[in-house]
């Protein structure tokens, strides 16, 4: 499959760059890669532990680790061979970027949604990105799904999912899905604008992957990628807006409002014990708030994300978006 396989070699080259993905089987030995997957576990519950949050907290939380985290330190020596293979493949040595360790589970169980990578990276030009299985992903296992030959078609800004009215929608092709089921140790290789997804983690069995995206010395983006799209809340404002409101709303309802955001989340989460302002699910929002302040402090300490955006989403709709509103009124 790699270097010294040439044929093989070539045959995969053409499937990437005629559909924009290429599954490579067993680049490595599934039991060893399915060995990773439980110590990473390991190391996960190690790192709820730190920060003296119950493991289901920390997984419902948080389900990506990126470059700094310990959760990707342990996986660097399964990414060995996926290098070697990407360095065949494109017949130059190559160096990965942004590696994370992406965990679907009971506690992350939506798929994410259809996106191209390339525009969430506008700055910092790749050339391909590898998905690589630590567990077998059959039906039910948030299993990926692309859409050949769509890294042809001019890219789009980035998909915000994160934004309350977001829609997972597959983008305007004649493109037929092909799913793709793997076993522990395989890797799916693909290009920055072919439009991929996952589907929803219904086993709730876990499935963990690393993904990395690969670069070369002078590789730049060959076509332009258009700007991210303002929305009201989203992923790239979706920390400072509920900061904001939840800061000016507390000063209205309350009184002077704490000036550290893990302090702030606390005094949200006491108030609503005793009375919430109109529109407020109150057992939705608490439970929101400790994802958030989870989430918070997994994101300073452990490099760790909410892959799903899931935890602003709820915050959004429960707290944030009702505060809001009742802001919006005031001021009519
Ligand atoms: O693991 C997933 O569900 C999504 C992975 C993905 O979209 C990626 O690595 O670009």
């Amino acid at each position: 499959m790699v270097s010294e396989h040439g044929a093989v070699v070539r045959i995969e080259r053409t499937t990437l760059e005629r559909d924009g993905v290429v599954v490579v089987r067993g680049v490595v030995p599934r039991e060893l890669a399915l060995d990773v997957a439980a110590a990473s576990d390991r190391t996960i519950a190690r790192l709820a532990d730190d920060i003296d949050r119950p493991v289901e907290t920390y997984m419902r939380s948080v389900s990506v680790w990126r470059c700094r985290s310990a959760a990707v330190g342990g996986v660097q020596e399964v990414q060995a061979p996926v290098a070697e293979l990407v360095s065949a493949l494109l017949g130059q040595a190559v160096t990965s970027t942004k590696t994370s360790v992406i965990r679907k589970s009971r506690h992350s169980a939506t798929g994410t949604p259809w996106h191209q990578d390339a525009p969430y990276a506008r700055r910092t030009p790749y050339v391909v990105s590898t998905w690589l299985a630590l567990d077998d992903a059959g039906e039910g296992d948030a299993m990926l799904r692309f859409l050949p030959g769509t890294h042809r078609q001019a890219p789009a800004p980035l998909v915000d999912y994160w934004r309350p009215d977001f829609v997972d929608r597959a983008p305007d092709t004649s493109a037929r899905e092909v799913v793709f089921p793997v076993a522990a140790g395989d890797v799916l290789v693909f290009d920055p604008f072919v439009w991929h997804a996952s589907l929803p983690c219904k086993s709730g069995r876990r499935r963990l992957a690393v993904s990395a995206r690969w670069v070369t010395p002078d590789c730049a983006w060959t076509v332009p990628i258009p700007s991210p799209v303002d929305v009201e809340f989203g992923m790239r404002n979706a920390g400072s807006v509920t900061e904001d409101v939840l800061r000016a709303a507390y000063k209205r309802f309350v009184g002077p409002a704490p000036t550290e955001k893990t302090d702030l989340l606390a005094a949200w989460r006491a108030r609503l014990l005793v009375e919430a302002p109109a529109g407020v699910e109150v057992v939705r929002a608490i439970d929101a708030l400790v994802r958030l302040g989870t989430l918070d402090v997994a994101h300073h300490l452990h490099d760790a994300g909410d892959q799903e955006g899931h935890v602003y989403r709820d915050i959004w709709r429960s707290l944030v978006g009702p505060l809001r509103l009742l802001d919006v009124a005031r001021r009519a």
